[in-house]
C-alpha cells in the first residue's frame, strides 16, 4: 500500500452505504469512525466501526446534515479524512470547503467542482464545449418570457422548464405550446427560487418517452479519467430508482463508444475528481443527450462493480489519499458479463407507502452471482426518519438472462417479515415481458401499476 494512504476515516453517513464504506476500509487496512443519530444506535455500522460517536437525534437536520457535529467528531478522534457516502452532505460544497479549512480530506470532488457541477445550466454549457451531445435548448439561463418563446418556438415544443439549481426532477415544467409558456415559467421560477438557492431557470426540448442512462466514472487528482460503462436506471418511480443494470441493453456500441470518447475530455477538462456519474436521457432513436453530473458515489454503484471488477469505494479513498489511477486500476478495464441490482425498499407493494419497523424474520440469499449490500438483519430496525433502502440485491451472470435468472432465484430465497418490502414488486417486474425483452423506458412502472 502506498505510503500516503489514510490512517483513519470518519463516514458521514448511516444505513448500507456506510457499512460499505467501513468494508472498504477493511480491505485497505484503514481504521473507521461511524458517527451515529440516536435513532442508529444498535445500527451494523456502529458494531462494526472502530469507533463510534452519536452526532445528535433522529432528524438529519441535526445528525447527518449538521456540519460542526460531524467536524466536531472528525476531531475528536483525529481522522485524516470524511468519506460522505449518498445523500445528506455528499454534495454540499460548503461541507466540502469545511473540511478543507479543518485539514480533513474530503473523499470526493473539490468544493469548486461541486459548487460547478451543481449548477445544471452551466454543467450543460461546459459539456456542449466539449462536444458531449446536449438537447437543443436555451444559452443560459433564461431572462425573459419573450427570449423562452423565441427559443422554444425555434427548437419546437413539448419543451421543459427546468431550475438550474434543482435535479432529481425537482423544479421542473413541461410546456407544449407558446400560450402556456409565460405561466409556466413564473411558477418554475417562483418554485426554485424558493426551494434553492436560486431562481434560475432553463429550457431544453422535452423527450417524452426517454430511458435514462448513466456512465460512471472514476478522475484522480492528476488527470487521469476512466470511464467504467454505463447503468441504465429507467425502472424508476417517482424519481426513485427502483432496479438497475450494466450495460443498457438498448444503448448501441457505436453510441456508447462516441460518448465516453468526449465525455473522458470534458471531465479532464473540468477537473474533476474521485468517483462521479453523467446522466443521459436516451430519445427514441437511440441517441444519448446530457442531462445533469451527480459528483459521489451513488446507490446503483455494486452493478458497475460486478461488471468491472473494480472497488469503486475502496478507489475513492486511494484517489483522494492522491494515487494514480493506472495504480489502482492495475491495466486495462474489462467488461465482463451483466450485472442486475434490486433496491430492496421497506415499502408497502401495493400503494409505495412507507413500512419501517422491526424485521422479525430474516433469509438473505447467496450463492453464485449474487451480492447482498446491506445494514438490515434479524430483529433489526428500520427507522421512519431516513429513506426506506433495506437492502441491495445484485445478480451477476455472464449475459443478461443469466442474471435475471439468478435474480429471480435470489428474490424467492429473501425473506423479510414484520415489514413490507418492494420484492414482489421485483418479482413482477422480472417476469413482465417488455423488461425481459430489454423493451422500456421511463414510464415504463407507470404504465402497469
Ligand atoms: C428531462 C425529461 C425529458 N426531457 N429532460 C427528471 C430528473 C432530472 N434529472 C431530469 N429529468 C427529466 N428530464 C428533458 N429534456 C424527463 C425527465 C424525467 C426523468 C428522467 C430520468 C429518469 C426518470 C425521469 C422521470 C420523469 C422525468
Amino acid at each position: 500500500m502506498a505510503s500516503g494512504l489514510f490512517k483513519k476515516v470518519l463516514i458521514a453517513n448511516r444505513g448500507e452505504i456506510a457499512l460499505r464504506v467501513i468494508c472498504a476500509c477493511k480491505d485497505l487496512g484503514i481504521q473507521t469512525v461511524a458517527v451515529y443519530s440516536e435513532a442508529d444506535r444498535h445500527s451494523l455500522p456502529v458494531r462494526f466501526a472502530d469507533q463510534a460517536i452519536c452526532i445528535g437525534p433522529a432528524r438529519s437536520a441535526r445528525s447527518y446534515l449538521d456540519i460542526p457535529s460531524i467536524i466536531s467528531a472528525a476531531e475528536i478522534t483525529n481522522v485524516d479524512a470524511i468519506h460522505p457516502g449518498y445523500g445528506f452532505l455528499s454534495e454540499n460544497a460548503g461541507f466540502a470547503e469545511v473540511c478543507r479549512v479543518s485539514g480533513i480530506k474530503f473523499i470526493g470532488p473539490d468544493p469548486e467542482v461541486i459548487s460547478s457541477m451543481g449548477i445544471k445550466e452551466r454543467a450543460r454549457a461546459i459539456m456542449k464545449e466539449h462536444g458531449v451531445p446536449i438537447l437543443p435548448g436555451s444559452e443560459g439561463v433564461l431572462s425573459s418570457a419573450e427570449e423562452a418563446i423565441g427559443t422554444a418556438n425555434r427548437i419546437g415544443y413539448p419543451v421543459i422548464l427546468k431550475a438550474s439549481a434543482g435535479g432529481g426532477g425537482r423544479g421542473m415544467r413541461v410546456c407544449n405550446s407558446a400560450e402556456e409558456l409565460p405561466n409556466l415559467l413564473a411558477q418554475a421560477q417562483n418554485e426554485a427560487g424558493a426551494a434553492f438557492s436560486s431562481a434560475d431557470v432553463y429550457l431544453e426540448k422535452y423527450i417524452r418517452a426517454p430511458r435514462h442512462i448513466e456512465f460512471q466514472l472514476l478522475a484522480d487528482e492528476h488527470g487521469n479519467v476512466e470511464i467504467l460503462g454505463e447503468r441504465e436506471c429507467s425502472i424508476q418511480r417517482r424519481h426513485q430508482k427502483l432496479l438497475e443494470e450494466s450495460p443498457s441493453p438498448a444503448l448501441r456500441a457505436e453510441v456508447r463508444k462516441r460518448v465516453e470518447t468526449k465525455l473522458k475530455d470534458a471531465i479532464k477538462a473540468i477537473g474533476y475528481s474521485n468517483a462521479g456519474t453523467v446522466e443521459f436521457l436516451m430519445d427514441e432513436k437511440g441517441d444519448l443527450f446530457f442531462i445533469e453530473v451527480n459528483a459521489r458515489i451513488q446507490v446503483e454503484h455494486p452493478v458497475t462493480e460486478m461488471v468491472t471488477g473494480v472497488d469503486l469505494v475502496k478507489a475513492q479513498i486511494r484517489i483522494a489519499a492522491g494515487e494514480k489511477l493506472p495504480e489502482i486500476l492495475g491495466g486495462k478495464v474489462e467488461r465482463r458479463g451483466h450485472a442486475i441490482e434490486c433496491r430492496i425498499n421497506a415499502e408497502n407493494p401495493e400503494n409505495f407507502q412507507p413500512s419501517p419497523g422491526r424485521i422479525t424474520g430474516f433469509n438473505l440469499p447467496g450463492g453464485i452471482g449474487i451480492r447482498v449490500d446491506t445494514h438490515a438483519h434479524q430483529d433489526g430496525v428500520i427507522p421512519p426518519y431516513y429513506d426506506s433502502l433495506v437492502a441491495k440485491l445484485i445478480a451477476h451472470g455472464r449475459d443478461r438472462d443469466e442474471a435475471i435468472q439468478r435474480m429471480k432465484r435470489a428474490l424467492d430465497l429473501f425473506v423479510v417479515e414484520g415489514i413490507h418490502t418492494s420484492i414482489p414488486l421485483h418479482k413482477r417486474i422480472l417476469n413482465e415481458k417488455d423488461f425481459v425483452d430489454g423493451n422500456f423506458d421511463t414510464n415504463f412502472i407507470t404504465r402497469w401499476t
